[in-house]
């Protein structure tokens, strides 16, 4: 295909989402292709992808099997309506998905996004207790620095205030608990961090303050990922789940991307060895290459619903492509290179790797702190003073000339590439970070 000419003009009609409009508008960033681990810039640069786009592309870019799915998909059967019909294919997603996840851990609700996976969840939530008969368990707990997507439910348990404050006052009956971020104890931590475990009482102190017949579930990320990857301390998830066990309350895992290999296990379940009630995912289910999602629900929550007669829908709940027939044809495409090429356990083999390269940066000018978990890293800038951001905004924009893609949020750079990642290009990653972050103001 051509590449259209871009004049300012017609960069103005498109609002982009989550970024510095005018900024990007007078200086774009194009990307053009992809392969591999590789970006094609507009201006003809290669840039190495230290995000795996955004969490999404673990497998890389460009991945025949994939392509060759959607290919097929398309021309075979385009579209099949998802309420009250279906599709081989959605069926045997849903089959090989749950094989993947750890029972019982064994029904699958498909979405179109992140964001969706989590209204699903928190909905599933609240009408499992409803149609058990505890209809009086509907409030939600989230945890603050909690990022759950951008619609109404997820913002209101999600805890980074910029996503709420904008939006008026909403979903009632929602509390948070604290994050868990503690760099004054654990700044530099080589994966879980040694403390922090009783973070997770505070949950004893909203079920105390809120009786636990009003709460339906807690939502968090097994790692936080958007707010600028908080690592979850030794012992600290086991314990939510035992409080939740205590009190009938429902735990939900974001996994949207910890999730499919991030960790170095299929799920952050495997990696934690703790097992929710529900899991959200997204992102890596197709490698990012079709918006798509799924909820996994244990097979309790999916038995409560399966009563009455069986003419009637018995959660009212779906969207017009939950499973569509494209959607799922990349994600069996998927499945199959991350099961052939060993990528849902590869990050456990790069682990050291990855870390004592990450860790190398300590030292290096501004930086406050070190972590990493699987292929994940994340390092954190002190502020410049009066201008929380821009450092860590300007290291992104120099790492992009200088052939990097990285993500930063806050003063922070967070670090997720794609799973096929190389030993060399882990290297030149980290190099070009170091020289990016020592010729910083
Ligand atoms: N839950 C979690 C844990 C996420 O990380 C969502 C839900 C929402 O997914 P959708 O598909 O609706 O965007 C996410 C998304 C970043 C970044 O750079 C992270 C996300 C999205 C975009 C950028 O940290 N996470």
């Amino acid at each position: 295909m051509s590449q259209p000419a871009l004049t300012s003009n017609n960069l103005d009609a498109f609002w982009m989402p989550f970024t510095a409009n005018r900024q990007f508008k007078k200086n774009p960033r194009l990307f053009v292709g992809a392969e591999g681990m590789y970006y094609k810039t507009a201006d003809g640069r290669q840039v190495l992808d230290g995000t795996a786009g955004l969490w999404c592309c673990n497998a890389g870019h460009a991945r025949p099997r994939i392509t060759e799915a959607v290919q097929r998909q398309i021309a075979e059967l385009d579209y099949a309506p998802a309420f009250q019909m279906g599709h081989p294919h959605a069926f045997e997603l849903a089959a090989r998905l749950s094989a993947l996840m750890p029972s019982p851990l064994d029904h699958v609700f498909f979405t179109n996004s992140g964001s969706e996976s989590v209204e699903t969840a928190l909905k599933m939530a609240i009408a499992y207790h409803r149609v058990r008969g505890e209809g009086s368990r509907t409030r939600l707990i989230g945890r603050e620095r909690g990022y759950h997507g951008v619609n109404f439910g997820g913002i209101s348990v999600g805890g980074i205030v910029a996503n709420r404050k904008m939006f008026g006052t909403l979903l009632g009956g929602v509390d948070h608990i604290r994050h868990t971020h503690d760099l004054e104890r654990n700044a530099f931590s080589r994966g879980q961090p040694e403390n922090g475990a009783e973070y997770a009482e505070e949950l004893i102190r909203l079920v105390q303050l809120h009786d636990p017949s009003t709460i339906a579930a807690v939502i968090v990320e097994p790692v936080a990922g958007s707010t600028g990857v908080l690592i979850p301390p030794k012992g600290y998830l086991k314990r939510l789940r035992e409080i939740c066990d205590q009190h009938g309350i429902l735990l939900i895992f974001d996994e949207v991307i910890t999730g499919f290999g991030r960790l170095g296990s299929p799920f952050a379940v495997d990696h934690f060895g703790v097992v929710p009630d529900l899991v959200t995912t997204a992102k890596g289910i197709t490698n990012g290459v079709i918006p798509m999602g799924a909820v996994f629900c244990s097979s309790d929550v999916h038995q409560a619903f399966m009563t009455g007669p069986e003419h009637l829908i018995e959660f009212f709940h779906g969207y017009t492509y939950s499973g569509h027939p494209v959607a799922c044809a990349a994600a069996l495409g998927t499945l199959d290179t991350y099961e052939e090429e060993g990528l849902l356990t590869r990050a456990a083999e790069l682990d050291d790797y990855w870390a004592d390269a990450l860790h190398s940066l300590k030292g290096t000018r501004h930086v406050i702190d070190i972590r990493n978990i699987g292929l994940i890293g994340a390092i954190e800038l002190e502020p410049m003073a009066g201008e929380p951001t821009k450092r860590a905004f300007t290291a992104f924009l120099n790492a992009y000339e200088a052939g990097v893609l990285i993500r930063t949020t806050g003063d922070i750079i967070a670090l997720s590439p794609p799973l096929i990642i190389e030993k060399s290009e882990i290297d030149r990653l980290v190099d070009t970070l170091r020289t990016v972050l020592e010729a910083l103001d």
